[in-house]
């Protein structure tokens, strides 16, 4: 009887793990590799609680469609407005929480790997004046969003780069933001991200980041498409 309990409920799990379109990555590096600058607990919960949490959600929002089940993450957030209303909101913030969370991982890396090539300099000086320029205006924008959100250099279409923040979950994706374009940098400036190695001092996180930033990625992001 035992047995087969388990065995149906093995079963169950395994058909929800197969249905669930969207899944939580792993991180690029381990837990600990941004230390000192974000330390692993932080990374540890970060990833295993709130980003899971948003991925659990998603899904949940989207069971009772199968046809937005087979659309991509970037499909549903570009096309929000045109979602089901029941579920606009929960896509809204766990979508955006599930892409935003993804990209953040992506855009970040050990201290030391990566730096800015000429190129890339070449690129943040004509849109911003200088690297230490665009480095203050982002940095600006980290502790002036008041609350829980995060802030983005996005590439628009016409490719220039800008530096915005959105509130909560948002992102640059979404029909309405008040800059609109490819996500290309993310900061999460939620307290989550930051808290228990530097508590209120969001500035001192905020500089942090600067070594923890994946330049590869951030210059690959900007070249395609
Ligand atoms: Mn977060």
């Amino acid at each position: 009887m035992k047995r087969n309990i388990l065995f149906i409920s093995l079963w169950i799990t395994a058909t929800m793990l197969a249905t669930a379109q969207f899944k939580l990555p792993s991180l690029p590096y381990h837990y600990g590799a941004l230390e000192p600058y974000i330390d692993s607990t932080t990374m540890y919960i970060h990833l295993n609680n709130h980003h899971a949490a948003y991925v659990t959600n998603l899904n949940k929002a989207l069971e009772k469609y199968p046809d937005l089940q087979k659309k991509s993450l970037e499909e549903l957030l570009t096309g929000l407005d045109k979602l089901p209303a029941e579920i606009q909101t929960a896509v809204r913030n766990n979508g955006g929480g599930h892409y935003n969370h993804s990209l953040f991982w992506t855009v970040m890396a050990p201290a030391g790997t990566t730096t800015i090539s000429p190129a890339l300099e070449k690129l943040l000086i004509a849109n911003f004046g200088s690297v230490d320029a665009f480095k203050a205006d982002f940095e600006k924008a980290a502790l002036g969003r008041f609350g829980s959100g995060w802030v983005w250099l996005v590439k628009e279409k016409d490719g220039k780069l800008k530096i915005v923040s959105t509130a909560n979950q948002d992102n640059t994706l979404m029909p309405g933001s008040a800059v609109s374009g490819k996500p290309i940098l993310a900061l999460d400036v939620w307290e989550h991200a930051y808290y228990l190695k530097y508590q209120s001092k969001r500035a001192a996180y905020a500089k942090a980041f600067w070594s923890v930033v994946n330049w590869k990625e951030v210059e690959k992001r900007i070249n395609e498409k």
